[in-house]
């Protein structure tokens, strides 16, 4: 909820001149000069019918040029994202590990696999109830790069090229924190951040960073990009704080 973040947060609800460009203008800059009106369209029909959920405008008709099928809000800080495929793909683990490893996203799909379903909350306001997502619990992951004793937290980056985040290491091993191939029980389209995204399910959304190709393990917690502007490190939807955490 709003109400959590800091008050002069990028997501806030009064931005004002001087402060950090704040997240609907990067949005109706996306919206106006990158989807565009050629591309948006297409992309919106092809999704709504992947997803099979029909796609919402808002009022201003700005974001509606955006896919938004049943009620995801397209987000992203980078203004155009490669695209991956099967072929193309790649996610590396690297860092305070013993054995730094690169996964296609075949060797993925051969890991172990769970679903987790979870409510999808967005500081901006927005919310899709119950949304299963599927892949590699993050916890399998880890074990198999063989973590050492020193490490205290993950750090997560993305072939866009500018976002990350974090976790520590105790959530990172959390049951519902995914490196997710499905959403919706279909593989992941480019725009929810396919092939390879974060799920972390028991925090707000922006914590689950798309276009994943990176996972490193840290020493401490290095804050994501949202982070810098003064989101709560540890974004623990309302309720789902662990007691003592
Ligand atoms: N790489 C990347 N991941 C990201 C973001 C982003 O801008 N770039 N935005 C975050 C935020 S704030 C939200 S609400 C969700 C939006 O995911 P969606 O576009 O699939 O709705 O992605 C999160 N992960
Ligand atoms: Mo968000």
């Amino acid at each position: 909820m709003a109400d959590a973040l800091p008050p002069d947060s990028p997501e806030s609800h009064d931005d004002t001149a001087g402060r950090p460009i704040g997240r609907r203008i990067v949005l109706s800059t996306i919206a106006a000069g990158v989807a565009g009106l050629f591309v948006a369209p297409s992309l919106q029909e092809k999704w709504s019918q992947m997803l099979g959920a029909a796609s919402q405008r808002d009022p201003t008709g700005l974001s509606g040029l955006l896919p938004n099928p049943g009620g995801f809000r397209y987000f992203s800080v980078a203004g155009s994202v490669p695209e991956k495929n099967a072929s193309t793909y790649r996610l590396t683990v690297d860092g305070l590990v013993d054995k730094p490893t690169t996964y296609t996203l075949a060797q993925l799909g051969a890991m172990p696999q769970s679903r987790v379903t979870h409510d999808v909350v967005c500081t901006d306001g927005w919310q899709v109830d119950d949304v299963p997502f599927a892949g590699v619990p993050l916890a399998k992951i880890l074990d198999a790069a063989g973590v050492r004793p020193t490490a205290k937290a993950v750090r997560f980056t993305c072939f866009d090229g500018v976002y990350s985040e974090s976790l520590t290491m105790e959530q990172a091993r959390r049951p519902d924190v995914l490196v997710a191939t499905r959403m919706l029980d279909q593989p992941i389209p480019h725009i929810s951040g396919g092939p390879v995204r974060l799920f972390v399910g028991p925090m707000y959304f922006y914590k689950s960073a798309k276009w994943l190709s990176g996972i490193t393990v840290t020493d401490e917690v290095v804050p994501g990009y949202w982070e810098e502007y003064g989101y709560p490190v540890d974004g623990w939807l309302p309720g789902e704080e662990p007691a003592g955490a």
